[in-house]
C-alpha cells in the first residue's frame, strides 16, 4: 500500500476535521433539526452552514475545484452531520452518490463541467436509479433513452429520488438497448433545467422528512450525446460500482444517527430516577447501553475500514472485497438505533425527545441504497464467487 494512502485508523487530521464539523453542526444544524422534521422542509440552514464551511461535498477532487478529501474524511463529515440531523447529512451523502458515477466513469469534459458547481456549493447532484417497478431489481428499469443524431431523448420516471427538486443535476440510468438486460443500460447527466424534466409531489415519509424525496419525470428530455457517463451499455455496472462506495456513506449516516441516540440515552438514564435511583444503576439498563455501544463501535470500525478500501479503489488500486465490506458496514450500522428508544421508555416515544426522530430517520438506512436483505444477498454472492 502506498504510504500516502490513509491508514485504517483516522489520522490526527481526520480527528481535527471531526471536531470542527461537530462544532459547526452543534451550532448551526442541530438547532433546526426538530423543526425541519416537524415541518417536513429542506434544511436550508444546514446547506448554508455546510457550504460556508466547505463541508457539503468534501470528496470532490482538487482537480475539479473540490477539497479532495479522502473517503474516510467524507465518512466522518456525514457521520457528524447525521449525529444531529439525518436529513441534513443527506446533503454531503447525496452529493457524493450523484457524482461518484462521474468520478468512476465520466469523461474529463463531464467532470470539468459538472463537478465544479458541486464543489463550489452552487449545485447539488442526485442519483436516479430506482423506478416504481424497479427497486431491488434495479435492472428491470423502463426509462428509455433513444439516440437522435448527436442527442439522446429520455422518457420515463425515476422514483424515490433523494433531494429531487433541490438538486440541480442528476445521474440518470436509462435503457439504451432493450432486450439485453443490465448490459443495455446507460448512465447520463440530466440537468433540472433541461426541457421536459419535472418532479412528482414530495413523498410523505416516516423519517428524513427534511430531505425531499420525489419522482424525477423525464418527458422527451433531449440531451447532447456527450452527457452519457462512460460507454453505452455500461450504466448498470457504473451504478453498482457507485453503490460499492456510497453504501459506506449510508453506514456513516447510520452511525451518526446511532451515536446521537446513544448520547441522548446515556444522558437520560443518568437523570431518570425510578425505584429511588437513577435507572443507569440497573443492570438491565447497563447491559442495553453496553450492547448498543459495542455494536456501534464494531460498525464504526468496519465502516472506517471500508472507507479506506473505497479510497484505495478511487486511487486506482484493485480491492477484491470492497463490495463485501461496503454491504457489510451498511447492514451492521443501520440496525443500532432502535434500542435507544427503549432506554428512554415512554419519553423516547414522544416528540419531546430527539430519539423518536432519530429512530424514524434510522429506519431508512436499512432500506435505501439497497435493503439489508439485498446487502446479505450481495455479501453471500461475494463469498460464493
Ligand atoms: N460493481 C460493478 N459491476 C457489478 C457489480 C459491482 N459491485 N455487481 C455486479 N456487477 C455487474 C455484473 O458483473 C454484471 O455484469 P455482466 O453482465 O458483464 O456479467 C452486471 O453488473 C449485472 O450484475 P448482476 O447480474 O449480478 O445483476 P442483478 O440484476 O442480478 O442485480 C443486485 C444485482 C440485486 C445486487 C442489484 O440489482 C442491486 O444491488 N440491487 C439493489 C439496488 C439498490 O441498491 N437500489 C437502491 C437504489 S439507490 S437509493
Amino acid at each position: 500500500m502506498n504510504p500516502d494512502f490513509p491508514t485504517y485508523a483516522p489520522s490526527d487530521e481526520h480527528e481535527m476535521l471531526r471536531a470542527s464539523v461537530r462544532e459547526l453542526c452543534e451550532a448551526r444544524v442541530a438547532p433546526f433539526a426538530a423543526v425541519v422534521d416537524e415541518e417536513s422542509r429542506f434544511p436550508q440552514e444546514a446547506l448554508d452552514a455546510l457550504v460556508g464551511a466547505g463541508m457539503h461535498a468534501v470528496h470532490v477532487p482538487e482537480a475539479y475545484g473540490g477539497a479532495g478529501a479522502d473517503a474516510l474524511a467524507a465518512v466522518i463529515v456525514i457521520e457528524e452531520v447525521a449525529r444531529v440531523c439525518a436529513s441534513s447529512s443527506l446533503i454531503p451523502a447525496v452529493n457524493k452518490l450523484g457524482t461518484v458515477p462521474l468520478l468512476l466513469a465520466g469523461s474529463e469534459g463531464l467532470k470539468r463541467r459538472f463537478l465544479g458547481p458541486v464543489a463550489r456549493g452552487e449545485a447539488m447532484f442526485s442519483y436516479a436509479l430506482s423506478e416504481a417497478e424497479a427497486g431491488s431489481d434495479a435492472a428491470a428499469m423502463r426509462t428509455r433513452a433513444v439516440r437522435d443524431g448527436d442527442h439522446w431523448v429520455l422518457d420515463g420516471a425515476k422514483m424515490w429520488i433523494t433531494n429531487a427538486g433541490v438538486s440541480r443535476f442528476y445521474t440518470v440510468m436509462a435503457v439504451t438497448d432493450p432486450g439485453v438486460g443490465s448490459r443495455g443500460i446507460s448512465a447520463f447527466v440530466v440537468d433540472r433545467e433541461d426541457a421536459g424534466v419535472s418532479f412528482g409531489p414530495a413523498e410523505r415519509k416516516l423519517g428524513i422528512k427534511g430531505s425531499p424525496t420525489r419522482q424525477v419525470i423525464l418527458d422527451g428530455v433531449r440531451i447532447p450525446a456527450d452527457r452519457m457517463i462512460g460507454a453505452e451499455g455500461s450504466g448498470f455496472k457504473t451504478a453498482l460500482a457507485t453503490l460499492d462506495h456510497t453504501r459506506i456513506t449510508i453506514a456513516a449516516q447510520a452511525l451518526g444517527i446511532a451515536q446521537g441516540a446513544l448520547d441522548h440515552a446515556v444522558g437520560y438514564v443518568k437523570e431518570r430516577r425510578q425505584f429511588g435511583q437513577p435507572i443507569a444503576d440497573f443492570q438491565g439498563v447497563r447491559f442495553m447501553l453496553a450492547d448498543m455501544a459495542m455494536r456501534l463501535e464494531g460498525a464504526r470500525q468496519l465502516t472506517y475500514h471500508a472507507a479506506v478500501k473505497s479510497e484505495r479503489v478511487m486511487r486506482g488500486e484493485r480491492v477484491a472485497d470492497l463490495t463485501f465490506v461496503s454491504s457489510a458496514c451498511k447492514t451492521l450500522a443501520s440496525d443500532v438505533t432502535v434500542d435507544a428508544v427503549q432506554l428512554l421508555g415512554g419519553y423516547g416515544y414522544t416528540r419531546d425527545f430527539p430519539v423518536e426522530r432519530m429512530m424514524r430517520d434510522a429506519k431508512i438506512t436499512q432500506i435505501y441504497e439497497g435493503t439489508n436483505q439485498i446487502q446479505r444477498m450481495v455479501m453471500a454472492r461475494q463469498l460464493l464467487k
